[in-house]
């Protein structure tokens, strides 16, 4: 097999080689590296002013895995952002419940919300992308928790846990298969995307070193053992061949 039509069509004469299916199109291993392919896609998750120091949800050491982004993010063809994007006044915030205060919770319609200083309000400075982050080939941003009365921390589904973003669609209907992710904050919007990525049937890994947690209340610990249960892989940016 020369080249990808010769390959497609020994696929269309008797489906063989499906071990060579993921080494051509997904993912492959070189030297021990990962080698991202065409069906892998990176998402950078919440990169966002208000989640790196000097922002209002400022998360430990948020600044430091923009370098690492940058770095292997040349190593994927495809690449989608994310925004939390709350509108003013949105109901994640504890200014919008009298008497609470941050990383206090409260019991909502869909369940159990922390409360969160505001943060990425829509168009402001805050929820731009932070300024260092060059990932120019990035192919579509998704913007989430855009409505006042739902959170969503996954880039798959909001917290009601049934309103889809589009984001699984869109891969679908792309063919990308395996979602690395990246971003802030490990425990809550990547870990929460990671683990909705499996439910809807992707292969998912998280680059640990380019991800920063919150750690609110054991979240840290609570987020790495759901995700490794729900089979999301775990590697470094030195794992990606760049
Ligand atoms: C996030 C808390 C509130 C995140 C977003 O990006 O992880 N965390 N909103
Ligand atoms: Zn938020």
């Amino acid at each position: 097999m020369t080249n990808r039509r010769d390959f497609l069509k020994t696929m269309a004469g008797g489906g063989l080689v499906l071990a060579g299916v993921a080494g051509a199109a997904g993912g492959a291993r070189a030297q021990g590296k990962i080698k991202p392919g065409g069906t892998d896609v990176l998402l950078v998750v919440d990169v966002q002013n208000c989640f790196i120091p000097g922002g209002s949800l400022a998360v430990n050491g948020g600044d430091e895995i923009v370098p690492i982004i940058n770095r292997i993010a040349p190593a994927f063809r495809n690449v989608v952002l994310t925004q939390d994007w709350h509108t003013p006044g949105h109901i994640s915030f504890a200014s919008s419940h009298a008497g609470k205060k941050p990383f206090e919770t409260v019991q909502l319609d869909y369940g159990t919300q922390v409360l969160w200083p505001d943060h990425c309000v829509q168009g402001t400075p805050g929820s731009d992308l932070a300024p260092g982050l060059h990932v120019p080939q990035a192919q579509l941003i998704i913007r989430k928790g855009y409505r006042q009365q739902v959170d969503s921390y996954s880039a798959f589904l909001e917290a009601d846990k049934k309103t889809h973003t589009g984001l699984a669609g869109y891969l679908k209907e792309r063919g990308l298969k395996h979602v690395y992710l990246v971003g802030l904050a490990t425990d809550f919007c990547v870990a929460w995307s990671a683990l909705d990525a499996r439910k809807l049937g992707f292969e998912a890994t998280v680059i640990e070193d380019a991800t920063r947690g919150i750690d609110a209340g054991g979240s840290m610990g609570k987020a790495w053992a759901d995700m490794t249960g729900a089979g999301v892989k775990r590697v470094k940016s030195s794992d990606i061949a760049v």
